[in-house]
């Protein structure tokens, strides 16, 4: 049975409200490609309105500003328990909006509850220094939140993005406007819902859904907005980056898209490898920005490695997310079903050999086989551009440095990995890659304690780790004239 749908509108200081201009969009199952809901839609005028009640709750008196440092970690932890509480409904609501696999789902809000109870433990750790200045003063340092920030979410992992930038941004103290992407605003109105439910002041967190030309411009050129934590594909993130540097100079933090390579040596236990590259490809259908969409593998275990990872994929169940047992998805929109399956054209025209799926599955929904490339080649746009969808692109190397310069010539550096056996080539591997994250003898293995950002191209900042708030805070240096007499 498809989960109700509670929340549809903006949520502005603390209220459900329909639109300025009374807008309305239509949100789908990617199951079905059939309308589920009609949401309300934002543009700058709700904007401006989100930012303004965001401002008055981060004023110096506010309920929110008057909080102790340790109550909002518990308020944090209230919406853990919350989330906790309804972490079925949302893994549903969230299978149901964007496709995610039900067997997938529960397990990432898992993690996400995890992420709170960790972003909650920082909120009162958050400290200044004492400095040993020269002459008769005194000086410390005092780290305070930004203000008002503008969290722009893609459609990808929509509660798991949510809580990170949402519940990061809460421990630091600020307050904020958040825009989900318009695939997908379902799950993150009811995160909302919980988050008062967990005892959140007024004005605090705003929600404009809308589209990223209207509302996600509204917000990243406001220039109350003193920080954008986006999530998003590069070109955009770029866009955001400008409109930073155009007007208000607002603090800005990207996690992009990657075209992450995954190294085979010819050590490796096989065993492991071939299940775990085909994860980190297909996991999600492949719309993960860690995808490791490059995969190079050893020419002396080439055809054994291709011939089990044929094997590997025929064992995957596709189908309605919502069935537990069903691995493979859809893809969250016919926009980006056609995206993929252009890329698979391009591949097949550029000379890569298709020796596994390639093909839409059925006329309903966006569903795509699990597709896998072999001969492919580093010229090749497979190879070189983010695909976010289910196609492993194989390619031959035969030497260690000769894949770490291989692996690096891409404009992005999210993530990387290398299965091996010899703990010479992980070290060299992991010192080497240009890559944000480096996994050796595994793949997408997340957590809130461990930093996540990319190099190059792929971002701008890290989420997550014992640093994550810093990003939300200024530093301010406080020096004091001390008397020598008194
Ligand atoms: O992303 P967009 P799309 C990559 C992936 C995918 C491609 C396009 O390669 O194929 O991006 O996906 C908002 N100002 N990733 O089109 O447009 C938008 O409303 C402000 C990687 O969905 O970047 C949405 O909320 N905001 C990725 C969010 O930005 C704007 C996750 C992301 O949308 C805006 C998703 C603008 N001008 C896609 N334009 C990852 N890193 O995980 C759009 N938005």
């Amino acid at each position: 049975m498809a989960p109700q749908i509670k929340y549809t509108k903006l949520f502005i200081d603390n209220e459900w409200v329909d639109s300025v201009s009374g807008k309305t969009f239509d949100t789908y199952t990617p199951h079905t490609g059939e309308v589920i809901a009609s949401v309300a839609e934002g543009d700058k005028a709700d904007v401006d309105l989100a930012v303004a009640a965001a401002k008055r709750a981060f004023h110096r008196n506010s309920e929110w500003r008057l909080l102790d440092a340790s109550q909002r970690g518990e308020l944090l932890n209230k919406f853990a328990d919350l989330v906790q509480r309804d972490t079925e409904y949302l893994a549903e609501l969230e299978s149901y909006n964007n496709g995610m696999v039900m067997r997938m789902a529960p397990m990432l809000i898992n993690g996400a509850i995890k992420s709170i109870r960790y972003f909650a433990s920082l909120a009162d750790k958050i400290q200044g220094t004492t400095i040993p200045s020269d002459g008769e003063v005194f000086s410390y340092t005092l780290k305070q939140p930004v203000g008002v920030c503008g969290l722009i979410l893609p459609w990808n992992g929509p509660v798991a993005m949510y809580i990170n930038k949402v519940c990061t941004a809460l421990a630091a103290g600020c307050t904020m406007v958040v825009k989900p992407a318009e695939q997908t605003p379902l799950t993150a109105l009811y995160l909302t819902a919980l988050l008062v439910e967990a005892g959140v002041p007024k004005g605090v967190v705003n929600v404009i859904n809308g589209f990223g030309e209207t509302a996600g411009v509204a917000l990243t050129h406001h220039s109350d907005v003193a920080k954008i934590s986006f999530t998003g594909s590069l070109e955009v993130g770029k866009l955001i980056q400008q409109a930073a540097g155009a007007n208000n100079l607002k603090r800005v933090t990207l996690e992009l898209g990657g075209k992450s390579p995954l190294v085979i040596m010819d050590d490796a236990d096989l065993a492991l490898a071939v299940p775990y590259a085909a994860m980190g490809v297909f996991a999600h259908q492949g719309q993960i920005c860690v995808a490791a969409s490059r995969l190079f593998v050893h020419s002396k275990i080439y055809d054994q490695f291709v011939e089990a990872a044929i094997q590997f994929v025929k064992s995957y169940k596709m189908g309605n997310p919502a069935d537990p047992t069903t691995q493979h998805g859809p893809q969250v929109d016919e926009l980006m079903m056609n995206k993929v399956l252009n890329y698979i054209e391009t591949g097949k025209k550029e000379g890569a050999k298709l020796v596994s799926g390639g093909k839409r599955v059925g006329d309903k929904g966006y569903y795509i086989e699990p597709t896998i490339f072999t001969n492919v080649t580093d010229d090749m746009t497979i190879a070189k551009e983010e695909i976010f969808g289910p196609v492993q692109s194989i390619l031959k190397f035969d030497t260690l440095e000769e894949v770490i310069d291989r692996a690096n010539a891409t404009n992005y550096g999210l993530a990387s990995g290398i299965f091996t056996t010899n703990i010479n080539n992980a070290l060299q591997f992991s010192k080497h890659v240009e890559s944000g994250v480096c996994w050796v003898n595994t793949y997408l293995n997340f957590g809130g304690q461990t930093p996540f950002g990319g190099f190059k191209e792929s971002g701008i900042g890290r989420e997550n780790g014992i640093n994550c708030v810093d990003p939300y805070l200024e530093v301010k240096t406080v020096t004091i004239a001390q008397p020598k007499k008194f």
